[in-house]
C-alpha cells in the first residue's frame, strides 16, 4: 500500500495534498495521471470510500474523493477545478489546448466522461447494480455498495437503464472520435499532442475493462464489479479504445498502477 496521512494531518499541512481512495477509482487515477504527467509531487490523505469522515466533511463541505489541496486555498473537490489548479502549478506540459475550439471541444468531452450522468458516473450505476448482485462480497464491501447505491442512485426509476444508453452513447462517440483522429494522422484525441482527455479516457476504461492484475491489483469483487457487462456498453466498445488507453498508461502514465 502507497505511504498516506490522515485527512485531519492533511488538512493542517502546507503544500501539494490529494485526498484519495486505496482502489482505482476512475477520477482518482484521472488526477493522479496528470499530476504524474506534470512531475508534481504531492502528499496523499486515505479516504476509504463509505465510511464517516467528519474530518473531510469539515474540511471541504462534501465526502467524496479525490479531493485536491494546495496550501490554504479552497480545496477542489471537482475534475476540471482539479485541472486548472494542476495546470496552473506545473504548466508544462500542457494538458489544456491553447486554441478555443480544441478547449471547448476537450472541456465538452471530458465532462462526458468524468461529469454528472457522464461515462463513469453511468458505470458506476451499472457496477452498483453487478455489486449488489454479486454474492462474493464481503461485509465491508457489500456495506461500500450499498452505501454508494444509497448516494449515487437516488432511488431513480430506471436509472439504471438511463446509465446503459448514455454509457454506450458516450462510448459510441469516443470510438468516432479516434477513428477520425487516427485518419488524420493523430495519435491523440484532441489535436496532435497529449490532453486531459487522453488521460480522462485511460482512466475512464478501466470500469469497462480494468487493466490486467500484474498492472492495477485489485481485489477480486472489485474486479468483478469493474467489468461491464451491460449488453449495449459491451457492443458499443471497440478493440482502437482499449488499446487508446494502454498507449496512454505505458507511454505516459506511471505502471503499474499504486493505491
Ligand atoms: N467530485 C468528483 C467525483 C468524485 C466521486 O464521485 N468520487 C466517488 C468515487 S465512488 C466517491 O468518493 N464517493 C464516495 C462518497 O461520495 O462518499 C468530481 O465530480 O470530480
Amino acid at each position: 500500500m502507497a505511504d498516506y496521512v490522515s485527512v485531519s494531518e492533511a488538512r493542517n499541512m502546507s503544500g501539494l495534498r490529494v485526498v484519495l481512495p486505496p482502489a482505482p477509482g476512475p477520477w482518482a487515477e484521472s488526477l493522479k495521471g496528470i499530476l504524474h504527467v506534470k512531475k508534481l509531487p504531492f502528499v496523499r490523505a486515505l479516504h476509504e470510500v463509505g465510511t464517516p469522515s467528519l474530518e473531510l466533511r469539515l474540511w471541504t463541505a462534501q465526502t467524496s474523493s479525490p479531493v485536491m489541496a494546495w496550501n490554504d486555498e479552497r480545496p477542489r473537490t471537482i475534475w476540471n477545478d482539479q485541472l486548472y489548479l494542476a495546470e496552473r502549478l506545473a504548466p508544462q506540459p500542457p494538458l489544456i489546448p491553447q486554441a478555443i475550439e480544441e478547449r471547448a471541444l476537450m472541456f465538452g468531452m471530458a465532462n462526458e466522461l468524468m461529469g454528472e450522468t457522464g461515462l463513469v458516473w453511468s458505470l458506476r450505476v451499472l457496477a452498483i447494480h453487478r455489486g449488489q448482485t454479486n454474492l462474493e462480497l464481503s461485509e465491508k464491501a457489500r456495506a461500500m455498495v450499498d452505501f454508494l447505491a444509497a448516494k449515487y442512485q437516488h432511488g431513480v426509476a430506471n436509472e439504471a437503464q438511463r446509465a446503459s444508453l448514455r454509457a454506450a452513447e458516450i462510448i459510441t462517440a469516443f470510438a468516432a472520435r479516434l477513428a477520425e483522429q487516427q485518419s488524420r494522422g493523430s495519435r491523440f484525441l484532441i489535436g496532435n499532442q497529449l490532453t486531459a482527455l487522453d488521460i480522462y479516457w485511460a482512466a475512464s476504461a478501466a470500469m469497462i475493462q480494468p487493466l490486467p492484475p500484474h498492472l492495477c491489483d485489485m481485489p477480486r469483487w472489485l474486479r468483478t464489479t469493474y467489468t461491464a457487462n451491460d449488453p449495449r456498453v459491451v457492443a458499443a466498445v471497440r478493440p482502437a479504445l482499449l488499446e487508446h488507453r494502454d498507449f496512454i498508461y505505458h507511454e505516459f502514465l506511471q505502471l503499474p498502477l499504486d493505491f
